[in-house]
């Protein structure tokens, strides 16, 4: 079943429900705010002084970052991280069926949108609330001249502790690393390349791009130790309720942004609570920097995520 409710005033919420689980979208940035598989707890992070405020970005969740990711290098005046995250969506559908429910979002250029990206286009984000969250958008063009983008489903997942968080699947894989990196080269790649060797933790601020679509494990707690411990049961070696390992996929998305803002920029967003950054790891399906997406007048680019739990 799905019910519509008006968080605050011009932010409304769709709470999608079923036999798998309950999924919150905010029709205000086509933004996933939770994801509860049925008896277990949300998978996603939110701040606890997010703001729900026409015009602002929600801080958790799963915002989608279009048609640019991170800021506007041509223009650092405009929005950072494009302005789907800070716009109005539609409800395009809602269907049920066998295999789970999906909620399809609608955004499309306005003259709004054309000032800051001067081209026509129309967005779906299919929410499919299954065995698993599968979140596809699709972008189609809709003008009559090509256009390209950058993008990212830009999802907080929700941890114990950012000191026993780990993220797997990534070894072997490129990164740039943009802690300190400065402004990106124009041409080419716009930050050195370097090698991922085994998988991610996390002692400091971490913001990487990682060339890579690969599946990646986030794993909350210490692995389980001694018998009786173990990942599906959730509890962990010191007797702690942990969470279960959580498995991304990607689709269409070449890139794999890997994020905490550690202390010290951690402490100074305003829209997290104190000690909030610790709570929450950025694994994010991307096209971003210089894997732009081209979409010719009259196509529509498709991209897919989906995320699972206890694998
Ligand atoms: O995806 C990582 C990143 O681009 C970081 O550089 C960091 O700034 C983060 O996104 C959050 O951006 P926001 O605009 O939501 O504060």
């Amino acid at each position: 079943m799905i019910t519509f409710t008006e968080r605050v005033e011009g932010i409304t919420v769709a709470t999608v429900s079923n036999e798998y689980g309950t999924a919150e979208i905010s029709l205000y940035g086509g933004h996933i705010l939770s994801y509860r598989p049925e008896g277990e707890e949300d998978v996603l992070f939110m701040s606890s002084v997010s703001a729900f405020e026409p015009g602002k970005p929600i801080r958790g969740g799963i915002p989608v970052c279009f048609p640019w990711f991170g800021p506007r290098f041509d223009n650092p005046a405009l929005p950072p991280h494009g302005f789907a995250r800070i716009s109005a969506w539609k409800t395009v559908s809602f269907e049920e069926g066998l295999k789970g429910s999906t909620l399809v979002l609608g955004l499309s250029d306005s003259a709004e949108s054309r000032k800051l990206w001067p081209y026509r286009f129309a967005a779906a984000l299919a929410v499919t609330l299954g065995e698993r969250l599968t979140v596809s958008l699709s972008v189609t063009n809709t003008g009559d001249e090509a256009f390209s983008f950058t993008d990212a489903l830009h999802t907080y997942f929700r941890i114990p502790d950012i000191g026993t968080a780990r993220v797997t699947g990534l070894a072997g894989a490129e990164y740039y690393d943009r802690v300190g990196a400065g402004a990106p080269a124009p041409e080419g790649d716009p930050w050195p390349r370097k090698p991922e060797t085994g998988e991610i933790r996390f002692a400091g601020e971490m913001d990487r791009v990682y060339l890579s679509d690969r599946d990646r494990t986030i794993e909350g707690s210490e692995p389980t130790r001694g018998p009786g411990a173990n990942a599906l049961s959730g509890v962990n070696a010191l007797g702690r309720r942990g969470l279960k390992p959580v498995t991304v996929k990607s689709e269409g998305f070449p890139d794999s942004v890997v994020w905490n803002p550690g202390e010290t920029k951690g402490e100074s967003i305003a829209d997290l609570g104190p000690g909030e950054w610790r709570k929450f790891v950025c694994v994010e399906s991307g096209a971003v920097f210089n894997h732009r997406v081209s979409v010719e007048p009259g196509a529509t680019a498709y991209q897919a995520m989906t995320i699972e739990t206890g694998k």
